[in-house]
């Protein structure tokens, strides 16, 4: 795809687009809104020369380190493979990036879609190289077949490829995940000094980047479900305490901030794949430093995928959502780690908060603070001869016209992993390309986006905002400001919907 326009320029290594953003600023005046549209321009400038990436896994022997890595190296190598419903091929599906269209505009009446990852240029995931950490020590071949999620088939055939990948030895703070996670921590970094630790995990990325020959390198926590730590300003609150409480080994710094941290200190992005609050403020704060993102936090793969679409469109169409009852059973090492209550607590959260802003933006069904407190149970049961075929069920309750009942009852199975995996990779190769994008806002300098990437919010069940910039969770809203966000800086058009192209020529 080429765009011929005046906005826009492209030379070897960068694409330059302008853009006139209209927004409309609102003045309230008494009970009355005043609506000021208002044009402001931007000029978006993207670095087009594909880097070589390597990403880091925290907790790269679990289901989804292992469904990602063999993900990909079946589609690099092609590998088909055999099951009782025919041959398979491999594919991405479940990736937005690599399986997703976008439309860039129509062709006499005719709308015309191309790949999401063709409007950019963007790393291609087979060309990832992949290394990372697991505090068990099995190879990706072995820990793969533990986590029965890919087909018997495509295992054996990717054994010779996977058996030669060995996590390194992790950090472990046994007080932080579930106590039924002991049993599998046979490959940790000694000692109970978390400076130590920090300046380990700090050599294992130099090393891992120096070994690859790696332009760039991006961190990403998909180990287990860490309880909350106990915020404290003074622990937390800013880079420096943050980096003394390190080297006071205070109780209160989980793995995965000391993970975060690292990744801030040797240069590199980190993503948190959980719900827990790894990223404190003095992680945003080192990040700001070093110039690099933040995202999180916790994959948003399926039921509460389903969630923001169902309650969006319902409150969208001026009908009262007042009870969301989500059961989940599930069976792999992640439902074991939440049968612990401190672990299950972090995924309440994030399950739960993902409707608030939804609910809160219609003040019609929902004139009250009391009356946006709905029915919202979640419950998460570990039965495990369900593996990695979640089964989830959720009960919608609403209230319809003239004090009416609208119930929905939605039954999602799925392996849960094989949702992630793309999703994972859609986190690392959205986050490389926003490193690569520059913007200017009426002629001021050029700036990176904002340090904590909500821009990425689409893949994320309680996504982090920079603060003071409110959180959406409405999917459609999520993923068209992904989509527009990408046409913008390629110089296209954004599609407001109306089509008068098509109905007027
Ligand atoms: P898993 O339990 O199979 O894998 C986690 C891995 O992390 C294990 O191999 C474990 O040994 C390792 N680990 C634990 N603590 C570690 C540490 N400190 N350092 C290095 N490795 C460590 O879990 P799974 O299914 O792969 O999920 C990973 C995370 O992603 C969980 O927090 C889960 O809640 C979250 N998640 C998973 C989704 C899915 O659909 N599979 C969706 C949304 C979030
Ligand atoms: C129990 O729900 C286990 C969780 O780890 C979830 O499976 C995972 O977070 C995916 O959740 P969701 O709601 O995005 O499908």
């Amino acid at each position: 795809m080429k765009v011929q326009s005046t906005t826009t320029q492209q030379d070897d290594h960068f694409l330059i687009s302008n853009y006139d953003y209209k927004s409309t600023n609102i003045e309230k005046n008494g009970d009355k809104y005043i609506a000021k549209p208002q044009i402001t321009n931007f000029k978006f400038k993207t670095d087009t020369r594909i880097p070589k990436l390597g990403v880091m896994l925290v907790g790269w022997g679990g289901n989804n380190g292992t469904t990602l890595t063999g993900g990909i190296l079946a589609n690099k190598f092609n590998i088909t493979w055999n099951s009782r419903r025919g041959t398979h091929q491999p594919n991405f599906y479940g990736s937005l990036t690599q399986s997703s269209v976008i439309k860039i505009g129509t062709c006499n009446t005719e709308e015309v879609f191309v790949p999401f990852k063709d409007v950019l240029p963007m790393v291609n995931p087979c060309d990832i190289v992949f290394g990372g950490w697991d505090i068990s020590s099995m190879n990706l071949a072995d820990a793969m077949n533990r986590a029965q999620v890919v087909e018997y088939d495509l295992q054996q055939k990717l054994r010779p490829y996977l058996e030669k990948l060995v996590p390194l030895p992790s950090i472990y703070y046994p007080d932080f995940i579930a106590a039924n996670q002991g049993d599998r921590a046979d490959n940790v970094i000694p000692g109970n000094n978390k400076l130590e630790h920090l300046n380990i995990i700090r050599k294992n990325i130099a090393d891992f980047k120096q070994q690859n020959n790696l332009d760039k390198v991006i961190l990403l926590w998909t180990a287990n479900t860490e309880r909350f730590c106990v915020e404290d300003p003074n622990i937390h609150g800013t880079a420096e305490k943050l980096l003394k409480s390190i080297e006071s080994s205070h109780p209160e710094i989980s793995a995965s901030t000391i993970f975060a941290c690292a990744a801030c200190l040797e240069g590199c992005s980190f993503i948190n794949g959980s719900p827990q609050n790894t990223i404190v403020p003095g992680v945003i704060e080192l990040a700001e430093k070093a110039g690099v993102f933040v995202a999180g936090d916790d994959f948003k793969t399926g039921q509460t995928k389903f969630k923001t679409c169902l309650v969006e469109y319902l409150v969208g169409a001026g009908i009262k959502p007042k009870a969301i009852i989500s059961y989940n059973h599930l069976g792999n090492n992640d439902g074991k780690n939440l049968s612990q209550e401190s672990c299950f607590k972090s995924k309440e959260r994030s399950k739960k908060t993902c409707v608030d802003d939804i609910l809160e933006s219609n003040k019609v069904l929902y004139p009250t603070e009391e009356e946006l407190n709905i029915d919202h149970t979640i419950v998460i049961k570990y039965c495990p001869e369900t593996g990695d075929s979640k089964k989830a069920m959720d009960e919608y309750i609403a209230e319809i016209f003239l004090g009416g009942r609208q119930t929905f009852a939605v039954y999602n199975v799925c392996e849960d992993s094989l949702l992630a995996a793309p999703l994972i990779m859609d986190l690392l190769l959205l986050c490389e390309l926003f490193e690569r994008i520059q913007f200017q806002k009426d002629a001021s300098e050029y700036q990176r986006f904002d340090t904590v990437l909500s821009w990425l919010s689409y893949l994320m069940k309680a996504p982090k905002s920079e603060s003071g910039i409110t959180t959406i969770n409405s999917l459609s809203r999520q993923r068209a400001m992904l989509e527009n966000l990408v046409k913008v800086c390629a110089g296209l058009t954004i599609d407001d919907n109306l089509r008068l192209e098509v109905r007027y020529g």
